[in-house]
């Protein structure tokens, strides 16, 4: 099944969140985004949506620094080029170093295309064997009252997963208290690598909350004290921002310095990296869980079709689209029924971008169009 891009579109959007997303890192209060759609020669379209966030807070990256990188180097590489299969699109990028979240989603926009020729739903493409999967929701506030209304809420929406954002100055103790009321959900920890060396107490004081696991307890340039400190502890750390690629996991299981990989597609550079990822984890028995990026229902849609494969063990940052929406840009909605969430069965990812709603939210466009062969 052959891919000729012949058309790239971009839009620019931002759209406001219906509450703050509070972490110790950021407030995000807007979601600033990049949409793709490549049209093959035949009219076949497929899309994408970019996880960087307007200023480096989470990675490096950020939505201008994506915009660049497409513009000049990521698209012109790709048009008027034909792919057997989206996994070449990494060979074609490979002279362009990093910049995993603006080649990630060109490399889904292909493997949607590449699905829809097959005339199959891609989480059936790609080994998945679920039409469903489970939800999980993210509570990030700082103010306590807040942080236990939602959880509240969470739980009587059924969701069967709470992740909590933590920090150094979390109180261990509220926390434990908290989770011993829900003995049906499941609670993570996420501290996006707030704890030091120096604040190793407060992380063991961590341990007997209650928590599956607790997500990137220190700094990605920190995975020799991460190895230290899991160690030391009985709950497992499930590393975020310390796996940016096949490399980092292949790190993380020798010097064990977590038990469990978070996939983000972004962040490692696409779906052809993270079944990369899959298959080693699969061979050491690592579990992966699929975190989420705030985003809209079409990068929500290719974690989804990930989250279906066997070597995926907890449920993941699955929310409705109405958790952060008024509305979301993609077509259909994200819903949850009782903790579960029905994917689709149409062919490629599933979802398709709403253009009546991103007119209103769009901030910018730009059109790449193949050069035309004209004797
Ligand atoms: O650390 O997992 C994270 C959102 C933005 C940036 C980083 C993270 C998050 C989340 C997931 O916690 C939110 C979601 O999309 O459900
Ligand atoms: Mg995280």
């Amino acid at each position: 099944m052959v891919i000729q891009v012949q058309r790239v579109v971009l839009h620019h959007v931002r759209v406001p969140l219906k509450k703050p997303f509070i972490t110790h890192l950021q407030r995000v209060t807007e979601r600033e985004s990049i949409l793709i759609e490549v049209t093959d020669m035949d009219g076949t379209i497929g899309v994408g949506e970019c996880v960087a966030f307007s200023s480096p807070w989470y990675t490096e990256e950020t939505v201008a620094t994506a915009w660049q990188a497409l513009e000049n180097w990521i698209i012109p590489s790709i048009l008027n080029k034909t792919f057997q299969h989206p996994d070449e699109f990494d060979a074609c990028v490979s002279p362009i170093k990093r910049n995993h979240m603006a080649k990630a989603f060109v490399n889904h926009a292909l493997w949607d295309i590449h699905a829809k020729k097959l005339n199959q739903p891609l989480w059936q493409v790609i080994g998945g064997n679920s039409s469903s999967i489970e939800a999980g929701v993210v509570v990030a506030t700082t103010a306590e009252k807040g942080m236990i209304d939602d959880i509240e809420s969470a739980v009587s929406e059924g969701y069967k997963r709470v992740k909590i954002k933590i920090s150094k100055t979390s109180d261990p103790i509220l926390l434990k208290n908290i989770i011993g009321k829900y003995p049906n959900t499941m609670f993570f920890a996420d501290a996006n690598g707030d704890f030091t060396l120096d604040s190793l107490q407060q992380l063991k004081s961590f341990d007997d909350c209650g928590f599956t696991l607790i997500e990137q307890p220190f700094s990605e340039l920190e995975n020799n004290v991460s190895a230290f400190a899991q160690k030391m502890m009985q709950t497992p750390f499930a590393l975020d921002e310390s796996i940016a690629s096949y490399q980092d996991v292949a790190e993380m299981i020798d010097r064990r310095s977590g038990k469990i990989v978070v996939m983000k597609q972004g962040r490692v550079g696409g779906l052809t990296n993270a079944l990369r990822i899959q298959r080693r984890c699969l061979g050491e028995s690592i579990p992966i869980w699929v975190g989420g990026m705030i985003e809209f229902g079409v990068s929500k849609a290719f974690n989804m079709a990930f989250a279906t494969l066997d070597v995926v063990k907890f449920p993941g940052d699955f929310s409705s689209s109405t958790h952060f929406w008024e509305q979301d840009l993609a077509t259909p909605a994200i819903e949850v029924h009782h903790g579960v969430i029905n994917l689709s069965k149409v062919p490629g990812v599933g979802v398709s971008w709403n253009h009546e709603i991103i007119e209103q939210f769009e901030v910018g466009k730009k059109q790449f169009n193949a050069q035309k062969n004209t004797e």
